[in-house]
């Protein structure tokens, strides 16, 4: 599908499973794959994990998820591009901008839950299934992943 801007400027985008805001285009993928597989996917197809980082974004991928039953799809949940990977408790986007105790979060409750949990180091954000709140979880864990593009996508 197509989008045009105010500007006169056209975003174009082919993926199926996508939803446009603003010539930023979110791919919702049903299959399972580690965190890190899920990122290596985004970026092979010349994007990355979706950075979820204001509500109208969130809102957006929300209703695109429930409207379409993508949830209905996976067992755990959608990976996006939301890591404390280097610094436990330092929240870090796709783009290395750094997650602010002002941003924009929608935490599940008692989450993040940390470090050493029964079922290993939690870095690697997801979106619960139904809920769709964030949770922290094991990176090795296989999850659904939400890519971000925003050049188009072919
Ligand atoms: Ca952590
Ligand atoms: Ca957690």
């Amino acid at each position: 599908f197509h989008e045009e801007l105010p500007n006169g400027e056209t975003c174009n985008c082919d993926f199926e499973n996508t939803v446009c805001s603003g010539c930023h285009f979110y791919e919702v993928n049903t299959d399972s794959e580690t965190w890190h597989d899920a990122k290596a996917i985004c970026e092979g197809k010349g994007g990355q994990l979706a950075m979820i980082n204001k509500a109208s974004v969130f809102n957006l991928v929300r209703q695109f998820i429930f409207n379409n039953g993508y949830d209905d799809d996976v067992i755990y949940g959608f990976w996006f591009g939301l890591n404390d990977l280097a610094n436990e408790g330092e929240y870090v986007w796709s783009d290395g901008t750094i997650l602010s105790d002002d941003d924009f979060t929608k935490w599940a409750r008692n989450q993040p839950s940390g470090g050493n949990r029964p079922d290993g180091v939690q870095d690697c954000i997801q979106m619960k299934r139904r809920a769709f709140k964030w949770d922290d979880a094991n990176c090795e864990n296989k999850k659904g992943h939400i890519c971000e593009y925003t050049n188009g996508c072919f």
